[in-house]
């Protein structure tokens, strides 16, 4: 997709289940598509090779042919056939909502990476689509034994394909090993990891500009963040922490795009707190929350996942009895929620303490004289905290070091043992 487009959007309403197009049409709208018309069937199933009913195609043909519509978008993912017959009935071009969400991505992609696994999801997905087509062709094409040109081009194009997919996957375990590495590096800055996750323009780009006091990419898009993004913020008592921007959660994620969406998130498992920031003001609230945590259901397998608090964004938007209802469940039935506005800043220096509470004890500095023999404990300390100084006199080594957390209750355990005498310096923020 190009942008540009005039659309149809198009919707199944199964039993039990409740459509809603609005989702779509501002995913059609990030996309640059214009929306014309919006269409939701009920069925009880979706057809084989339709999706939806054929009158209903035929019903859609028309409408489409009435408000001049070159393309129909599915709320679903459609099998290959289903396509293609769609394709061949309504004589537009068929997206479906993977294919949509796929080139939202595509547009977004700043980096190297993520452009490359966005190209990988892409091609995975026509791969089948591709052998849809030659077998049409091949049906069409010569006779017994003979291979038909269309099967011939098919067979190219796909061997082609399947190169491409290939050089991408070795691309991709390069820089996976890269990221690894810096992601070590973060740890080793000693400061504790903050990431923001959550649905899509929930408004985590917006909080890390306000925590962090920088200009990070906010717009009223979908998916606007790609790349996970890095910043320095500072805790109400001076302390600094890393605050780390995600891409959003969405629900139906296409499968193919669910390797790529996660290996961004990968930040999201050395964190030491998880910001899930929820729109408070979106009535799908409930629904976010839940794909939010299939997706960390995920990620973290049967591990536990860090600590983490549900911020309520948006809260300047609530109005009206409904509005009020939906911050009062939210509080009442979520774990650890924090209302503000990350906008208009309400409710920001409570989140600032929830976050330092967290965050645990402060890090404290001290000073150790370590004994040669005991070199080994210099290691550890580089290991687990920030070495501010190391000097070497006949004595020993003097060391500066800021440690929080365990690592600090460890080197006061060692040092008592072994009768080395600690002395605290004053914090400098
Ligand atoms: N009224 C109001 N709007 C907000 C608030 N926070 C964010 N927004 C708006 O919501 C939209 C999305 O904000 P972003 O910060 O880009 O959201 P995001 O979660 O980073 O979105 P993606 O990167 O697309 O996943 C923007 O138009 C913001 O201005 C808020 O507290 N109140
Ligand atoms: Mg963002």
């Amino acid at each position: 997709m190009r942008g540009g487009e005039r659309a149809i959007l198009v919707g199944l309403e199964l039993e039990g289940a409740r459509e809603d197009l609005s989702e779509l049409a501002q995913l059609s709208a990030t996309a640059g598509v214009q929306v014309l018309g919006r269409v939701i069937q009920r069925r009880r199933r979706p057809d084989p090779s339709y999706f939806i009913g054929e009158g209903k195609v035929e019903r859609l043909r028309e409408q489409a042919e009435l408000v001049s519509a070159d393309t129909i978008i599915f709320n679903d993912s459609l099998s290959p056939a289903q396509s293609r017959n769609l394709e061949e009935r309504l004589e537009r071009k068929v997206i479906d909502r993977p294919q949509l969400i796929m080139s939202i991505f595509a547009q977004h992609a700043r980096t190297k990476e993520a452009k490359l696994q966005v190209e990988l999801a892409q091609l995975e997905y026509l791969l089948p689509r591709i052998r849809g087509w030659g077998a049409v062709l091949t049906g069409l094409g010569g006779g017994i034994g003979t291979r038909g040109p269309g099967e011939t081009k098919m067979e190219q194009e796909r061997r082609r394909i399947k190169r491409r997919i290939q050089r991408i996957r070795e691309e991709l375990e390069k820089t996976a090993k890269e990221r690894r590495v810096k992601g070590k590096r973060r740890q080793r800055s000693g400061l504790p990891i903050v990431v923001l996750l959550g649905y899509t323009n929930s408004g985590k780009s917006t909080l890390l500009n306000r925590l962090s006091g920088t200009q990070a990419h906010v717009e009223d898009k979908l998916f606007a963040t790609l790349d996970p993004l890095v910043r320095q913020a500072a805790l109400p008592d001076g302390r600094r922490f890393l605050l780390i921007d995600t891409v959003g959660f969405i629900r139906k994620l296409p499968p193919q795009l669910v390797p790529a969406f996660l290996s961004t998130l990968e930040a999201v498992r050395e964190a030491d707190l998880l910001l899930n920031v929820l729109d408070i003001s979106n009535r799908e609230v409930f629904m976010h929350l839940k794909t939010v945590h299939q997706v960390l259901a995920d990620l973290f397998d049967n591990n536990p996942w860090p600590p983490l608090l549900n911020v309520l964004n948006k809260v300047d938007l609530l109005e009206g009895p409904e509005g009020e209802e939906r911050l009062a469940r939210a509080i009442n039935e979520i774990r650890n929620p924090v209302p503000i506005s990350a906008l208009e800043g309400e409710g920001l220096d409570r989140l600032l303490m929830r976050i330092e509470e967290e965050l645990g004890p402060p890090q404290e500095r001290l000073r150790v004289r370590i004994p040669y023999a005991q070199a080994a404990l210099l290691d550890e300390l580089h290991r687990r905290g920030v070495v501010e100084r190391a000097e070497y006199d006949a004595e020993g080594i003097l060391v500066e070091v800021a440690l929080a957390g365990e690592p600090l209750r460890r080197l006061e355990r060692r040092a008592a043992e072994a009768g080395l005498k600690l002395e605290r310096l004053p914090f400098q923020p």
